[in-house]
């Protein structure tokens, strides 16, 4: 294979493993994560080449033949000691200051949603409370529910448990957050594709855990507000 060849199936290689990594985002604050974690694979990738490259350059350069003397001592080299000391440093550095700019972006709570839901997880099973409206919607193992919401529009999520911990998490948005007892976590996002998104409980919390699933249909606002009004009427009766 050329040279061409090789670095065409590389990038090929990389791309595939990448895209397995990391789910694509459909909110606005996950996209801020796929590219943390694009970013850091890349770093990682290269440190690893790097580092098993070196060392098997050096196993190769530098075997030991035979008749071959002991090679020449030396305990001190400022010049490499600065520079192996500087390289991680800066590579930590430049991580941290990326990671905490994102993690403000996700953690950053919305000053005015367009609709805040109150969810609450229990055993095995998931409410969530439209507030302003009383629109709520119960579902638990047997009977999945599902929720609706605006794309492109602010919303906050408030999570709070009535039994155990749960966690409340939607691969696709790339958030999570638990959900404590006694405790209110909040998630604040835009979701920015209409879809249907499956959600899950992700702190195990029992015998029926891995039933503990949710799904949200994210459709225009005007739709959603249409829908909302839908569910007023019929007292959410969802
Ligand atoms: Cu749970």
């Amino acid at each position: 294979m050329s040279t061409k060849g090789h670095l065409g199936l590389t990038a090929a290689c990389v791309a595939v493993i990448l895209s397995a990594c990391v789910p694509e985002p459909a909110d606005v604050q996950g996209e801020g994560v796929e590219h943390l974690y694009t970013i850091f694979f890349i770093v990682a990738a290269v440190v690893f080449t790097l580092v098993a490259g070196l060392i098997t350059w050096s196993l190769v350069r530098y075997r030991a033949k035979p008749g071959d003397d002991l090679p020449k001592q030396f305990d001190r080299n400022l010049k490499l000691e600065l520079t192996w000391f500087a390289i991680p440093l800066i590579t930590v550095v430049v991580l941290f200051i990326l990671s905490a700019g994102v993690l403000g972006k996700v953690n950053a709570e919305s000053a005015d949603p367009s609709v805040t839901v109150n969810v609450e997880g229990y055993q095995w099973g998931w409410r969530f409370t439209y507030e302003g409206s009383g629109v709520q919607i119960v579902g638990d193992a047997d009977d999945r529910p599902e929720i609706v919401l605006p794309v492109g529009r602010p919303l906050t999520f408030t999570l709070g448990s009535a039994d155990v911990v749960h966690s409340f998490w939607v691969p696709r948005f790339l958030i999570k957050r638990d959900m404590v007892p006694g405790r209110q976590n909040t998630i604040s996002l835009t979701i920015s594709d209409p879809g249907v998104y499956r959600g899950v409980c992700t702190e195990f919390c029992g015998l029926l855990h891995a039933k503990m699933n949710f799904v949200i249909r994210a459709i225009p606002p005007a739709q959603f507000e249409g829908w909302l009004d839908g569910q007023r009427t019929t007292d959410g009766d969802g």
